[in-house]
């Protein structure tokens, strides 16, 4: 992810954590009207492939009332579950600004929304994204810990050379992670949730590989940043994924990376199997002919 923001409707230049007003009474009815209909289509879906913890924040949150949500109302709510709060960004920001702001609980949320013409895909991170995708899960008590603690982890791992690695593990489970959860496999991935054909892809295909989560593993796992995911990695409940994570000694870790010569690189690609896999189910081999680049 490259830290260049883009200047979206910025009111003014953004502070040294990149933090921008929302500027929620600048909206337009046609953008509140965007959300409304990405809102009306995702529902169509995910109830019964989303996770409950994710249908349970977007109740709780009740991001569904209608129109993009105010940053500062939402936060009052949000920060009485699990003490996150949501501030507004122009866009991507750089890793260690990124890795601080979740270290304190605070979630940067672009504050543009897409443009009527887009609402299939972007390519940047907008409102939507953003706040649909990965709001919910943040009032998850121990997915909130996992955010914090991934925030944390980042921070220290800022001279590691290791960052694209340590961005597969947010990948495969924050943007892009399965749950087994008691009434089947369930989505809890940001990217997922706010795509409503990933959503089907990823739990009705027969394509792609859905494998056992492993934070090892997924340090030197590519991933496709345009296309559905070839590979999706599954938990078995988010105290495990806190557990792991935190058990886990990163710095003998980006060590061995350094030491291999893959420290920044990706030793697997998103079709790889290993022998030491725990596979879910196994993806079929039609899946190579969608194309997308590998990250
Ligand atoms: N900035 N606003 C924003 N949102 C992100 O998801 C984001 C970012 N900067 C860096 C970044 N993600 C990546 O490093 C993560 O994948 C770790
Ligand atoms: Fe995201």
């Amino acid at each position: 992810m490259d830290g260049d923001p883009v200047f979206h409707r910025a009111s003014q230049e953004p502070a040294a954590d990149y933090t921008i007003p929302q500027d929620w009474e600048l909206y337009t009815p046609e953008e509140h009207a965007t959300w409304d209909k990405l809102y009306a289509r995702l529902m169509d879906v995910l109830p019964g492939r989303a996770d409950a913890a994710f249908l349970n924040g977007l109740k709780a949150l009740d991001l569904g009332a209608g129109g993009i949500p105010n940053f500062e109302r939402m936060s009052d709510e949000l920060e009485a579950l699990t003490g996150w709060r949501v501030v507004a960004v122009p866009g991507l920001v750089p890793d260690e600004v990124f890795f601080d702001h979740l270290a304190n609980r605070r979630f940067p949320a672009g504050n543009f929304i897409r443009r009527p013409d887009q609402l299939d895909y972007i390519q940047e991170p907008d409102v939507f994204h953003d706040v649909f995708g990965h709001v919910p899960m943040l009032s998850n008590p121990v997915f909130a810990d996992y955010m914090q603690a991934y925030g944390q982890g980042g921070l220290k791992s800022l001279d590691s050379g290791c960052l694209r690695n340590l961005a597969a593990l947010y990948w495969y489970t924050v943007e892009f992670g399965l749950i087994q959860s008691s009434e089947g496999l369930r989505i809890y991935g940001a990217g997922i949730v706010s795509s409503p054909s990933e959503s089907r892809f990823s739990l009705e295909d027969a394509s792609p590989n859905r494998l056992g989560f492993s934070v090892e593993r997924l340090l030197r796992t590519g991933y496709r940043i345009d296309d559905f995911q070839q590979t999706y990695f599954v938990i078995e409940s988010y105290e495990d994924l806190l557990d792991r994570t935190l058990r886990t000694e990163f710095d003998p870790l980006y060590a061995a990376l350094r030491q291999e010569g893959q420290a920044g690189s990706y030793q697997y690609t998103p079709a790889d199997v290993l022998d030491e896999d725990h596979v879910v189910t196994n993806g079929t081999q039609d899946y190579a002919n969608r194309g997308g680049r590998f990250a």
